[in-house]
């Protein structure tokens, strides 16, 4: 076996975020730009040798490339096998089925999720442990500090492998083996869910669904199962096929970016009505009823409350998770059912130890991701078939469903309003002046409403009592309402400010008010606690969901 070392220098940004290294492609295609971060992360493994690495991608542009380099770089780190989904495809979800099926010491996952592709888009890549889960924050920091003393990275003098055709081949002295991206992960949805009922229900003739893959990874995914095995007609799946710059959309299932879906759902005449999407590495959805979009908050309370309706979880939910800016809806949901709700740091990688532990089985963020004890990432196509399961079991609509839940619990009100692309200097100024607040905020009343707490989130993970601080400003009001501000660890350009608003109420004959409307006194709050508009000069937010 041919190892090259090549001689190398530690390149700047190097530092993972919210979930793995995301930056431009332009960023990412620099000369020995993966080829540091990938031995930065090999150099903080040990015993992989003669192990077996899963690998893929979302597909997005870059992916190919990228492939093929971790492929002669993970034949140097020792590695005995790597098993890469056939044209380096694996969606987020799938790649931990596969990590977790086949025992493997661990996978490499490229993707930027739901940000856009192609030559001027992003480009992402993370380093998943044998649980199938995100690495934890030890990890990746330990991978930073790496790439910031580097000074070789090695690789395998080989051609490149091709990866259109499912088979084996030998890489020096480690084996390729290309395999089917999506039976494993099929194999699973099919053991969690009961497909009889779900097939059943996409044969009414009254019962019309439509799923946008966005042209991103699911598309593969949501054929096989939901036109294939679970027998929906061909076309139930629009945006099918996925294409490196995802046709040069934006793969986010928001009511932003999946416009043509909720328009669709709220057309009378499209006879549509169930909606549902996906992001580019397949791991968020969004639900769409007629006429009515369900916030992710939403979703996860529901599923939660539902979760009797699905032979996996039918015997009892252990407990369940969220995030510590998502609604508070499945808190109310934990407590009827008398199970532990946690409260965690955004990133999936926080729910993974609780998982581990067996002490949750259902978790979910506020930003489109909800997931179980199947896999350790959250996972899209999963939440579909729940829902799908529930409204075959319940014969009801999605609508009709979430109604009845805000009827039983009350409604969590809820919304997060996003300005991109402000000048890290602006906000970093804002958060240094709203952290300096914090202090003082407590006990007082603004704007007629009173401040019941106001803190820097922090978190002590129950289960290995690890510590992260500075997780979100909080500023929890009398009543159960909240403000949240964080800034997004996932962009690439700038700084994307998110303040997350949310307001309980309780009375049903409320419910129905538009959650703009319903929340514009808290946003006004936001404004007069962080000084929005003065400090980054921006009247309006660039994106609600
Ligand atoms: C990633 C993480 C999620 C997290 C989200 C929020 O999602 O996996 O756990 O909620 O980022 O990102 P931000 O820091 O921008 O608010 P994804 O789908 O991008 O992998």
């Amino acid at each position: 076996m041919n190892v090259v070392s090549v001689s190398t220098q530690p390149i700047d940004g190097q530092k993972p975020g919210t979930s793995g290294l995301r930056k431009k492609v332009k960023v990412f295609s620099q000369p020995g730009y993966l080829e540091n971060f990938v031995q930065s992360i090999f150099d903080n493994l040990s015993g992989q040798q003669g192990k077996t690495l899963v690998l893929g991608g979302d597909g997005r542009y870059f992916n190919d490339t990228a492939i093929q380099i971790i492929l002669r770089m993970a034949a140097a780190a020792g590695f005995g096998r790597v098993l890469v989904g056939q044209n380096g495809i694996l969606s987020t979800p799938a790649a931990s089925a596969v990590i977790r099926k086949q025992a493997a010491f661990g996978g490499i996952i490229l993707s930027a999720s739901h940000n856009p592709g192609g030559p001027d888009g992003d480009f992402g890549i993370k380093y998943n442990l044998a649980n199938g889960g995100p690495a934890n924050e030890t990890f990746t920091e330990a991978v930073y500090q790496r790439s910031r003393s580097i000074s070789v990275y090695k690789y395998v003098d080989a051609p490149d492998i091709d990866l259109g055709v499912p088979g084996e081949t030998l890489l020096g002295d480690m084996k390729v083996q290309v395999i089917d991206p999506v039976a494993d992960y099929a194999a699973l949805q099919e053991s969690l869910f009961d497909f009889n009922k779900i097939a059943e229900l996409l044969a009414r003739p009254e019962f019309r669904m439509r799923f946008d893959a966005m042209h991103a990874v699911t598309g593969p995914y949501a054929k096989a199962i939901l036109e294939g095995r679970l027998g929906a007609p061909a076309g139930t799946v629009v945006n099918g096929d996925p294409l490196p710059d995802f046709g040069g959309g934006h793969p986010d299932p928001n009511p932003v970016y999946a416009a043509d879906l909720v328009a669709a759902l709220a057309d009378p005449h499209s006879g549509l009505s169930f909606g549902a999407a996906s992001d580019g590495d397949g791991d968020r959805n969004m639900i769409v009823g007629r006429d009515f979009i369900v916030s992710p908050s939403d979703s996860l309370a529901v599923l939660a409350a539902n979760y009797q309706y699905i032979p996996a979880y039918s015997g009892g939910l252990a407990g369940v998770a969220r995030s510590m800016p998502t609604s508070c809806a499945v808190d109310r949901v934990a407590q009827s059912l008398g199970i532990p709700c946690f409260e965690t740091p955004t990133g999936w990688k926080f729910f993974g130890s609780l998982l581990d532990a067996g002490q949750l089985t259902l978790c979910g963020e506020e930003s489109a991701g909800t997931g179980s004890n199947h896999v350790r990432e959250k996972d899209g196509l999963w939440a579909v078939l729940f829902w799908l399961n529930i409204l075959a079991a319940r014969n009801e609509t999605a609508p009709q469903i979430v109604r009845e839940h805000w009827r039983k619990f009350g409604r969590n009100v809820y919304s997060r309003h996003d300005y991109e692309g402000i000048e890290t200097a602006k906000a970093d100024r804002l958060f240094a002046e709203l952290r300096g607040k914090l202090p003082g905020l407590a006990g007082t009343e603004i704007s007629g409403m009173r401040v019941e707490l106001a803190d820097d989130f922090a978190y002590t993970d129950p289960v290995d009592g690890s510590r992260s601080e500075k997780q979100g400003v909080r500023v929890l009001l009398q009543g159960g309402s909240r403000v949240v501000f964080r800034l997004s660890g996932t962009g690439t350009e700038g700084a994307t400010l998110r303040v997350y608003l949310e307001r309980y109420v309780a009375d049903a004959a409320l419910h129905e008010v538009p959650t703009q409307e319903a929340l514009a006194p808290l946003v006004a709050l936001a404004e007069k606690i962080a000084n929005i508009a003065t400090i980054t000069g921006r009247d309006a937010p660039d994106v609600i969901s």
